[in-house]
């Protein structure tokens, strides 16, 4: 039988391993002012909703108190109770992280792979989401992540308005991203709460576009949201998950 000793090392160990997978995720904050991230991740399982660093209304104008306390009370907690249910009769996947579930969702048995997806990708992608946004947002990047958007785009205006057209064409329910692959930038959205994560893509901006982000205070007018994102990016978070990932 396992001692006390056994689980706690064991628990150990898993942390440890969690911590190292989603370095590469930079989901961590940077300008909070916070401890560093705590030992057990949101990403790690059991998954549990992490807490927003600012308060609920912190981004109106731009993003109401009400939106923001539904999508992440509600929804996003949803992605998390769905998903620790669906690995629940699983446990051979349960020291597997978020980032690394998404990874290789090839080796998610049948069953439960679209929940996987779907729930174990809402709950990676939204905590990315509430990283890259907060109150005294907008302005430009700096350092390298700021030359390698310009050097990929043209100037960070020209990077905003092709962002925007992602997420502006992105049909129905998704998000649109800013991502990675092989070191290079790529603009790109995906439907539902499909991962970059698992088309090998290493996310640095994601956008919400789904109605439950932005139809409280929106309604039809996605466009509008879209440019009201520009006035809450965290540019400091995105410069950290860029420097994290390269
Ligand atoms: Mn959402």
């Amino acid at each position: 039988m396992n001692t006390g000793n056994s689980i706690t090392r064991r628990q150990v160990i898993k942390t440890i391993g969690a911590g190292a997978a989603l370095t590469g995720l930079g989901l961590f904050s940077v300008n909070t002012g916070l401890a560093a991230p705590s030992a057990v991740s949101p990403l790690a399982q059991p998954f549990s909703l992490p807490p927003l660093d600012y308060g609920f209304d912190a981004l109106e104008p731009h993003i109401d108190r009400r939106t923001m306390e539904i999508h992440h009370d509600k929804h996003h907690q949803g992605y998390v109770n769905n998903a620790n249910n669906a690995l629940a009769k699983y446990p051979a996947l349960q020291n597997k992280t978020a980032e690394q579930l998404l990874n290789r969702l090839d080796e998610v048995p049948d069953p439960i792979r679209s929940a996987v997806k779907n729930n174990v990708g809402g709950h990676a992608n939204h905590s990315l989401f509430w990283k890259i946004i907060g109150p005294n947002g907008g302005g430009e990047p700096r350092g390298a992540c700021a030359a390698a958007i310009k050097a990929e785009f043209g100037s960070v205006t020209d990077f905003q308005t092709q962002f925007s057209q992602a997420a502006l064409k992105c049909f129905g329910s998704g998000w649109a991203w800013l991502s990675l692959r092989d070191g290079k930038l790529l603009i790109h959205s995906t439907a539902n709460q499909d991962s970059p994560l698992s088309e090998g893509l290493t996310p640095l901006v994601g956008l919400d576009v789904w109605e439950h982000a932005y139809y409280l205070n929106y309604q039809n007018r996605r466009a509008d949201y879209v440019q009201a994102f520009w006035s809450v990016i965290n540019w400091r978070q995105v410069e950290a998950n860029y420097a994290a990932a390269g």
